[in-house]
Parts: structure tokens; sequence; C-alpha cells
């Protein structure tokens, strides 16, 4: 194991990383901007680096001060949480070049999955069911219409370098294609700097089921069950939960196993995660892959009994998962995760930073507070507006509900908007309840739930 580990993050994710290290016996080593010198993870931490300005592009995404800060303070290894550096193949190589650790899978990996039109070509070579589309890139609008024409109206053209929506468009109809695949594509440069794009037929009202898997140096290759991540508001996730309702032991080991036939197949370490669409008849499709660990990773936590950053840890470290022995693993009861944003719900989700002024947090059988929020700390405007997740846990997904409103009723933050509000109207919403949650339900639910 590693004698010190430099955590390269902030927020929930830098807590979360300091305290696994700590229950690890390792030293840990956090990174903070000007502006983020009174965190929790600061606080928590053995020691702690200023390594910038406020700005990300000056500190959390300064490669050079990170690399600095490890080498200084003589860690190992570095830990990127989520966002940030995360899925950046460069610094996962200058950390390799530095004799660190990067603590996620290799750079080829993640600059494989990085490019989402190479990642699905991957999958249809090697037999995962992807979405009906174009074979690869497309160059013009002719081309574009000869696969529109073939999988039927509507189609979705998607960017190559995208992820979260951006250079998306929902195409209804032929005379549509040309100034839409243009679109896409303009947007898609200015974006990503890469005007790639390719084209799906495009699915109604699909789910959002992720598959977490984990894989070692020593061949061990695991899957921890899926997340149902359909609620999400543009391309943000607010609620997840694990296992679904839509998905039976059957799909579930379909679904894992498919999603270790795309971690062999590019040799994949660590922690990561394959999502997919599932439709309304069963059917489901590679969608792309995470290689990093992901915010909504504690429900997974909750109905497996695991720890996967101590796991991410051991693995960086050469030893095999410690429990691969439990694995094929069934869902034990349900857990799910409300993200609490400092965001002001009732005025389209608006940024609402500030001064904390009142803080009270539930507790009791079957509930975690992941958060960096203390009594008197000032949530900066600089960064995601990610300040909490309440995480639940029940026997039964009813119970994880009554459970997730009496949490949310205990929970009190005050001197800054967030998103508590909207999360009590979910739990008492009938097509939540019924566990008919799909990707475009806050758009068709807005209004009982804005
Ligand atoms: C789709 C889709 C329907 N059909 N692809 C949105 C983000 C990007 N990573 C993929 N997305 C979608 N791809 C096909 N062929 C619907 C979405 C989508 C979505 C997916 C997951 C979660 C929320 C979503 C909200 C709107 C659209």
């Amino acid at each position: 194991m590693f004698d010190k580990v430099l955590v390269a993050n902030r927020g929930e994710v830098a807590v979360r990383v300091v305290r696994a290290l700590r229950e690890l016996g390792v030293c840990s080593v956090v990174v903070y901007s000007d502006i983020d010198k009174n965190t929790l993870a600061v606080q928590l931490a053995d020691e702690s680096v200023c390594i910038g300005p406020t700005p990300s592009a000056q500190s959390y995404l300064n490669i050079p001060a990170i690399i600095g800060a490890a080498s200084s303070r003589k860690a190992q290894a570095i830990h990127p949480g989520y966002g940030f550096l995360a899925e950046n193949a460069t610094f996962a190589r200058i950390c390799a070049d530095n004799g660190l650790v990067f603590i996620g899978p290799s750079p080829e990996a993640i600059e494989m999955m990085g490019d989402k039109n190479v990642a699905r070509e991957t999958m249809m070579r090697i037999g995962v069911p992807t979405v009906p589309g174009s074979d690869g890139s497309l160059e013009t609008p002719e081309e574009a219409a000869v696969f529109a024409e073939k999988v039927g109206y509507p189609v979705l053209i998607k960017a190559s370098a995208g992820g979260g929506g951006k250079g998306m468009r929902i195409v209804e109809s032929p005379d549509q294609l040309e100034s839409l695949f243009n679109a896409a594509k303009a947007e898609a440069q200015a974006a990503f700097g890469n005007d790639e794009v390719y084209l799906e037929k495009y699915l109604l009202r699909p789910r959002h089921i992720e598959i977490q898997v984990l894989a070692d140096t020593h061949g061990n290759a695991l899957h921890l069950c899926e997340r149902d991540c359909s609620i999400q508001r543009r391309h943000q996730k607010l609620v997840e939960e694990a296992p679904s309702p839509a998905v039976s032991p059957e799909l579930r080991a379909r679904m894992g196993e498919t999603a270790l036939m795309a971690v062999r197949e590019v040799g994949y370490v660590g922690a990561g995660t394959v999502e997919f669409l599932l439709d309304t008849n069963g059917s489901f499709y590679f969608m792309e892959m995470n290689t990093r660990i992901q915010v909504e990773h504690p429900i997974t936590e909750l109905i497996t009994g695991t720890d996967l950053i101590k796991e991410q840890i051991r693995i960086a470290a050469g030893e095999p998962i410690s429990f691969v022995d439990r694995a094929p693993f069934e869902p034990n009861g349900h857990a799910i995760e409300f993200r609490i944003n400092a965001e002001d719900p009732a005025n389209n989700f608006w940024p609402s930073p500030g001064a904390v002024t009142a803080l009270s947090v539930p507790g009791g059988p079957g509930v975690r507070l992941d958060t960096h929020l203390y009594y008197g700390y000032t949530v900066p405007p600089s960064y995601d507006s990610l300040v909490a997740k309440l995480v639940v846990w029940g026997t039964t997904r009813e119970e994880a509900i009554a459970r997730g409103r009496r949490a949310l009723d205990e929970l009190k933050i005050e001197g800054i908007k967030t998103t508590i509000p909207f999360h009590k109207k979910v739990v008492d919403e009938q097509d939540f309840n019924a566990g008919l949650a799909h990707t475009d339900y806050i758009p068709t639910h807005e209004q009982v739930l804005l």
C-alpha cells in the first residue's frame, strides 16, 4: 500500500477520498485554491498545499502545480476524484512520467472511451449492442440522410467528442436534417474543437441505466449491479437509485456480462461505469463508458456493502480486488441518492452560493450524508454547485423512499437556496413512486415538480 496519496480535487469528493485514505492508514495531501483554504477536506487531511488562484484553470486544472505538490510532499499516487483532471489522458501520462501512480485506468483506456464514436465502434465490433445508426462519423448531410432513412426518423445527431448533450440534435423529419446536421457540427466544433458527428435512431423515453465495474491488475473483473440515473435536468443528474426498478435479475446478469465484455476488450483497470439506454421494450444499448469514479457511487456501495474508493486505491497499489469471492453481486436492499446543489429550483436552478447560516443534518438508520458543508462555511461561486449528497438505504424501495422523505425533512441548510424542496416533491410524486421515471421525467412532470 502507498504511504502517501495526493487528492487532486475539492468539495465532497475530496472529503470522501481523505476519509478512505485515513481508514487505509495512508497519509493524505489535499491541494486547494486560494478560496478553498478553509474547506473541510483541508481541515481533515494530514497535509495541504495551495496550488494557485481561485479559477480552476489556474488551480485544480493546473497540472504542473499539482505534480509539483505531489513531488515536494513525496506522495506516491494521485487520486483525481471526478471532474477536473479525472478523465484527462494527458494528466495520467504526466503522472506516470513523474513516477506518480494515477489512481484510475491507463491513458490509452481514457483516450479510447473519451472518443464516443471510437467507443461505439469498438463496442459494435465485439458484439455489444449499440443503438442502430451510422457505422462511423459522418461527413455530409447526404451521408446522414442515408442512415436516417435506414433506421427511420426521429434520429439523433451526436458529437464524437461529446457527452453531456452538447452537439446533440434531434431530427424529426428529412427536411430538418441538413440544417440540424450543420448546427450539431458547428456546436461540436465550438465546444470541443472537434466537429466529428455520428447518428443514431432516437429512442423515445429510454431509461439511463449504468453498470458499475471494477477490474484489477491480476485479471479480476466484476460488476456491482446497476444504477438508474434517469432523473436528470439538462444532462445533470439529480436523483439516482440502485437497483433500477426496471431491471430484473435476468436483465441485470445480461447487462453486467455485457459491461464486462467492454472492460475485457480495452484491458480496463480500476473503477469504471458502462452507460446504457434501456428502451421501453426492455432492449439495452451501449451509450458510453465513464473512466472515473462517479458522483453517485455511494448507492452502489450501500447495496453491495463495499467501499469503492478504498478499492480504487488498493487496485492502483497493485493489490487484487478485496471481494472477488463475493461476485456475482445481487443487490441487498435499495438505495437512493438526492443531489443537494446550491441552486434555486424555483428559479430555473440558478446558482445560489453564499454563507451557510444554519445547518442541521439528518441521521438514524440507513442515512448517509456526504458533504463538505459545515456551519459558517461559505459556498464559493467559482465551482460546481454540488454541496451534499443525501444517500438513503432501505430493505425495500418503499422503505428507502420513506426514509428519503424523512431525512429530507430533517436536513436544514440556511443561507443558500438548495434543491431540497425539489427532492421533497419527487418523493411524493406518483410516477417516481411507481418506479416509472425515464430520461424525460423532469420535462414531462414540470407542473408537479417546479
Ligand atoms: C440518446 C437518447 C435517445 N436515443 N440516444 C443524452 C446525453 C448523451 N450522453 C446521450 N443522451 C441521450 N442519448 C439515443 N439514440 C436520449 C438521450 C438523453 C438522455 C440520456 C440519458 C439521460 C438523460 C437524457 C436526457 C435526454 C436525452
